[in-house]
């Protein structure tokens, strides 16, 4: 292996140079080098001063990840930032792309730190499960200030180079060439003395008022919701505060190492590796180019419509979007202005970048100009033959390679794509609600879809920043399908004896934002329904019949005040006690909250696993991702494969077992799970 890092000489200033893509992780080797040249540029007496800088799209992007849970290679990390900032000569950080976590920490332990105005610098360690464990909880607020430091570390959200510049995280943002400036100012500092170094700045640690770490969480409660790792960032930068810097770097360790032995860092761990595998396409060479997408069609101005059509606008792509009739057209682009104009007033876009967006919009009723689209996304409601049609007409119209997606959430992509001449270019593009927002994308791999079909869709995901999932075509792919038999068994359990409630509550506290009841109301307990009060076939059927469709109408499983806060309702309870009735259930029982786990998460474990075995998902961790993403599962739980890895396969199995008979004939074992079960074996690992 060639060493990753090199040094070069510009008159008396050594630059450091780290050349490890892709984006310079600080593995053992970077570390290692570092250390020696930082040695010998100490010992060479013809250097003044140092420039550590990286090749290639960023400097650090943090401690590499892969080698976590691996025995340790010395030197650590902090010993590296430790080494850096006792050097007797000046070092200057010379920052572009990302200082991510120990890359930010290494910045730190630079006596100074100049960045170009496109850099951007963060603690993300929150996000694997941990802390800075490089002293960049102790550095961090001395240099930054405690409330960015704060900030930085609970939410692992990086700041612009002028946000740090502002706080004194940056010296000096220079435009242009990087080095060149980094080695002027190298030069210009390079006989002042005492060295700035941050570990023994005091200046915005004494005096800090605790109130304010009580303020931030009471401000950030849902940040710190079953999540123990910005709790201790949280405690770690108080320590700051509280003790001197050698005590603070010894609790900052103590902390970190608590953190990676723990369950949700794991989790957490390998959810970064499962994000980025989920882009990868089983079987499709990468030699395989995407089409050029210049223009996109939406068919329908809808929610969704309208959803889709705003991420293909801020992304800078002009879409073409169609509705029936003009009120529909002005009501769907009505509303894309209106949630432009409220993003630009919490100050996440400009004004001028709202009329952008816009500007690239062409309304119109005239079907016929799709014919421009290179992409078209067909976002009506859920119902085979109005798609079929769509698709017919499209088919005559749309040019030769134009990509024709359905954004159908349930129904056969080859059923629709069967009425094309074209079934190669023909895929299944789910967005999830509300489209402009959330970050999944569901890329249905048809019978005949073409490869390049799919890395153009994997390509533009990421362009308009979704993480896309390839699933293959089954009745609601990947994710909806495995919410049947949560949703099925959730009301099964009203009918046996529990409340919306009792259920909700313990999603709630497994992490999940919200449970099965509270989510039929807010997407709609009439969604799906067949629309006939006289036909009462289940408790949604009998909350349909009465008009109780949810949050839209004030009432659903909850009853709801004007403001849309949820409460138990009578009128529920009876509801679903006169259905008990009609369906003969005389007894109810007491329904503990195990058993509300077992027949609503671990069944959603094994239709997982029949998804996995079926082969419509790629590998068990993309199922993760679609949870995670499209419903909120907790990322420090991994997923619900993941999740059933670390309760143990065996475990689940016996949870099931033990409620096969209450759960009836709509259940049935996943034998993939089973085998694994036995085996010993899991399913991400
Ligand atoms: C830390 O620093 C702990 C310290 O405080 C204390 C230690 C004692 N390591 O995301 P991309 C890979 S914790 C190893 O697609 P982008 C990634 O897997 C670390 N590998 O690129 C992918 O591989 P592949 C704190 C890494 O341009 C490839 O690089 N730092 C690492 O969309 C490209 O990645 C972080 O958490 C890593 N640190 O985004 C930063 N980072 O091609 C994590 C990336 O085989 N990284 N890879 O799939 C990121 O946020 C993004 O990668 C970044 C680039 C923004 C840098």
């Amino acid at each position: 292996m060639t060493d990753p890092i090199s040094s070069e000489k510009h008159g008396d200033v050594q630059i450091i140079w780290s050349d490890n893509p892709p984006v310079n992780a600080l593995g053992a080797a970077v570390r290692q080098g570092l250390v020696r040249e930082i040695e010998a540029a100490e010992a060479d007496d013809s250097v003044k001063a140092v420039v550590i800088a990286c090749k290639g799209r960023t400097f650090f992007a943090g401690a590499d990840i892969s080698e976590f849970g691996k025995p340790p290679v010395m030197p650590w990390l902090p010993d590296v930032v430790d080494r850096i900032e006792a050097c007797t000569k000046p070092v200057v950080a010379a920052i572009h792309g990302t200082a991510l976590g120990g890359g930010c920490e290494v910045a730190l332990g630079c006596h100074y730190r100049v960045a170009v105005p496109s850099a951007k610098l963060g603690f993300p360690e929150v996000d694997l499960g941990l802390l800075p464990g490089a002293g960049g909880t102790q550095r961090g607020p001395r240099v930054a200030g405690v409330e960015l430091a704060l900030q930085m570390a609970t939410t692992g959200k990086p700041i612009s180079a002028q946000q740090a510049h502002d706080a004194g995280l940056v010296d000096r943002i220079v435009e242009g060439e990087l080095i060149e400036h980094a080695v002027a100012y190298a030069d210009e500092v390079k006989d002042v003395r005492p060295l700035p170094r941050s570990s023994e700045r005091d200046d915005k640690v004494t005096d800090v008022d605790h109130a304010i770490f009580e303020e931030y969480k009471k401000a950030n409660a849902k940040l710190f919701r079953g999540d123990v790792a910005p709790q201790a960032n949280l405690e770690t930068i108080k320590a700051a505060t509280e003790m001197p810097f050698e005590k603070g770097v010894m609790f900052e360790r103590q902390k970190f190492m608590e953190l990676m032995a723990g369950p949700q860092a794991r989790a957490r761990q390998y959810f970064f590796f499962a994000e980025r595998k989920a882009a990868k396409i089983d079987g499709v060479g990468d030699d395989v180019q995407p089409r050029d997408i210049k223009r996109v069609g939406v068919i329908g101005a809808g929610t969704m419509g309208g959803g889709i059509s705003m991420n293909f606008l801020t992304a800078g792509i002009p879409v073409t979007i169609v509705e029936m009739n003009q009120d529909a057209l002005d009501r769907g682009t009505g509303i894309m202005l209106k949630n432009y104009q409220s993003t630009a007033k919490k100050g996440r876009m400009t004004e001028e970048q709202v009329g952008q967006a816009m500007g690239l919009l062409n309304p119109t009723l005239d079907f016929n100009e799709l014919a421009e689209c290179d992409l078209i996304i067909e976002a009506v409601y859920e119902n085979m033959d109005v798609k079929k049609e769509i698709f017919t007409r499209l088919d005559g119209i749309a040019k030769d390679g134009a990509i024709l997606a359905s954004n159908t959430s349930y129904l056969d992509i080859n059923e629709i794509a069967s009425v094309t001449k074209r079934s190669e270019d023909v895929v299944g593009l789910h967005f999830f609600s509300p489209a402009n927002i959330m970050k999944l994308l569901e890329v249905v791999r048809g019978d005949k879809t073409a490869d390049d079909v799919l890395v153009t869709a994997m390509a533009l995901a990421k362009k308009i920043k979704k993480v896309a999932v390839i699933a293959g075509v089954c009745y609601g792919f990947i994710g909806n399908r495995m919410l049947i038999p949560r949703q099925l068994e959730a009301e099964k359990l009203l009918l046996e004896g529990a409340t919306p409630a009792q259920v909700d509550k313990v999603h709630v506290e497994f992490g999940m934002p919200m449970g099965p009841f509270q989510m039929a109301d807010l997407a709609g307990v009439d969604i799906g329904w067949h629309r006939d009060p006289e036909r009462i076939e289940s408790i949604r059927d009998a909350l349909c019949a009465k008009e109780r469709w949810g949050q839209k109408k004030g009432a659903g499983f909850y009853d709801y005040d004007e403001n849309r806060r949820p409460s138990p309702s009578d009128v529920t309870a009876a509801i679903i006690e006169d259905f008990r009735k009609k369906e003969g259930v005389t007894e109810t029982r007491e329904i503990s909250d195990q058993e509300i786990v077992e027949r609503t998460l671990y069944t959603m474990v094994n239709e997982g696993a029949k998804i996995l075995e079926e082969g419509k998902a790629q590998r068990a961790s993309d199922i993760d991702v679609v949870w995670i993403y499209g419903y909120g599962w907790p990322v420090y739980r991994g997923g619900p494969m993941h999740w059933a890895d670390s309760e143990g396969l065996d475990k689940i199995v016996e949870g099931l077992k033990r409620q096969q008979d209450r759960m009836g004939d709509s259940f049935s074992f996943s034998q993939l799970l089973l085998d694994k079960a036995e085996k010993g074996e899991k399913f991400t690992r």
